[in-house]
C-alpha cells in the first residue's frame, strides 16, 4: 500500500507531558512512526511525500481564527517571554459552561485554553510544521484513492483525530481523517464514512461531522464513563439536523476482550455498507493493543491482520490515517499488520 510521511513530523517532538502531576515522557514519541516506516519498509511498501497542499481544505475543517493561532502560536509564545523558547507552553485556564467562548481573548495563555481541551497536549516550534505536513499526507492520500488506487496509507504524526473546528487535545492539532473525508467530498463522492477504531473516541471528527449527512461517523472506543476523552462519545449521539443518524458511537467497556470489539467492528461494517458510502477514512489508532500503555483493550498482533482483512472486504476505497497506540515498539507491526491484510485480502 503507498504510504504517504513527512520527515517534518520530527519538528513536533515535545519532552514531556503531564501525568498525576509529574512530568513524564511523552507517549506520543517520534519513535512511533520511525517504527512503522521502518516496518513499511522492510515488507516492501512504497513511500511518499506529500502532494497536496492541504491549506484549503484546512479553512473548510477548522475556523480561520484557530489555525491563524496554531500557525502563530509559537512566535507568540516568544514573543510573552523570550526564555519560553527553552519551555512548553501548557493552558491553565477554560471557557467552561457560563464563561464566554465566543470572544478570544488577547493574553496568549488564556488564548491557549480558548483554543484547547486538555493540558495533556504539548506544543512546540515545530507543531505546527509537523501537523500540516500530516494534513498534507491525508489530503494526498484521499487524491491518490480518487485517482483510482484501491488504498493508500499516511504514517503521519501528531495524530487527529480529537481536534475538533477549533480546539486541539489528546496530542491532535490538525484532523487528518477530516482532511481525507472533505478531500473525498470536495471532488464529488456523495458519500463518506469515517470508522474510527482508536481506544478513544474521536471526538473532534464527529463533532466536525455532527450535523452533515455526507460524512457518516462511527466510532468504537472506550466508554467515556471511564476513559479519555470522557465528555463525548456516548451511543445516544447520533448526529443532529441532517446529520441525525449519521453518528454512530459504540462505546466498549475498559477491559473489553477481542472477540466483543470484533462484534462492534461487525455493527460498523454493516452500518457503512447500509450508508452506500462511497469511499471510507479509517482513523487507525493502534491503542486497541493488549500491551498499550495508557489502553485496555485486548487486540493482539494477529488481531491487527483480522482487522485489515475485515476493512477490505467493504470494498469501498480507503485512506487510513494513523492515530494513537503507545506501544512503541510493536507499533510498526501491528499498523503494517492491518494494511497487509487489506492488500492481500
Ligand atoms: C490520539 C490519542 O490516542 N490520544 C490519546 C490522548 C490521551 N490523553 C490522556 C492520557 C492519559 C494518560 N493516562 C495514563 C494512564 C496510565 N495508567
Ligand atoms: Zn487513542
Amino acid at each position: 500500500m503507498i504510504t504517504f510521511y513527512s520527515l517534518l513530523h520530527e519538528r513536533h517532538a515535545p519532552e514531556y507531558e503531564f501525568y498525576r502531576g509529574e512530568r513524564v515522557a511523552c507517549f506520543e514519541s517520534s519513535l512511533r512512526v520511525e517504527y512503522v516506516h521502518q516496518e513499511l519498509i522492510a515488507r516492501g511498501h512504497g513511500i511518499c511525500t506529500p502532494s497536496s497542499d492541504s491549506r484549503e481544505v484546512l479553512t473548510q475543517i477548522h475556523t480561520g481564527r484557530y489555525l491563524n493561532f496554531l500557525e502563530t502560536a509559537w512566535s507568540r509564545w516568544l514573543a510573552v517571554d523570550p526564555a519560553n523558547a527553552s519551555s512548553q507552553p501548557f493552558p491553565s485556564v477554560w471557557p467552561v459552561r457560563t464563561l464566554r467562548s465566543d470572544l478570544e481573548p488577547d493574553n496568549f495563555i488564556a488564548q491557549l485554553g480558548f483554543y484547547s481541551m486538555d493540558n495533556g497536549t504539548p506544543m512546540v516550534e515545530g507543531t505546527w510544521a509537523a501537523a500540516k505536513a500530516g494534513a498534507d499526507c491525508a489530503a494526498s492520500a484521499a487524491h491518490l484513492v480518487l485517482s483510482g488506487e484501491r488504498s493508500a496509507f499516511c504514517a503521519t504524526r501528531p495524530p487527529g483525530h480529537h481536534a475538533g473546528a477549533d480546539f486541539m487535545g489528546g496530542y491532535c492539532f490538525l484532523n487528518n481523517a477530516a482532511v481525507a473525508a472533505q478531500t473525498f467530498i470536495n471532488s464529488g463522492v456523495s458519500r463518506v464514512a469515517i470508522l474510527d477504531v482508536d481506544y478513544h473516541h474521536g471526538n473532534g471528527t464527529q463533532s466536525i461531522f455532527y450535523d452533515r449527512s455526507d460524512v457518516l461517523f462511527i466510532s468504537i472506543h472506550g466508554d467515556p464513563r471511564t476513559e479519555y476523552p470522557f465528555y463525548l462519545g456516548h451511543s445516544d449521539e447520533i448526529g443532529q439536523a441532517a446529520g441525525e443518524g449519521f453518528n454512530l458511537n459504540i462505546p466498549l467497556s475498559a477491559g473489553t476482550s477481542s472477540d466483543i470489539w470484533f462484534e462492534a467492528l461487525e455493527q460498523a461494517c454493516s452500518r457503512i455498507t447500509h450508508h452506500r458510502a462511497e469511499a471510507l477514512v479509517v482513523s487507525l489508532g493502534l491503542d486497541t493493543f493488549v500491551n498499550d500503555p495508557i489502553s485496555r483493550f485486548a487486540l493482539s498482533t494477529p488481531d491487527f491482520s483480522k482487522l485489515g482483512a475485515r476493512l477490505e472486504r467493504i470494498g469501498l476505497p480507503t485512506v487510513f490515517i494513523l492515530e494513537g497506540g503507545y506501544a512503541t515498539r510493536e507499533l510498526g507491526i501491528n499498523a503494517v499488520n492491518v494494511l497487509d491484510a487489506f492488500d492481500t485480502a
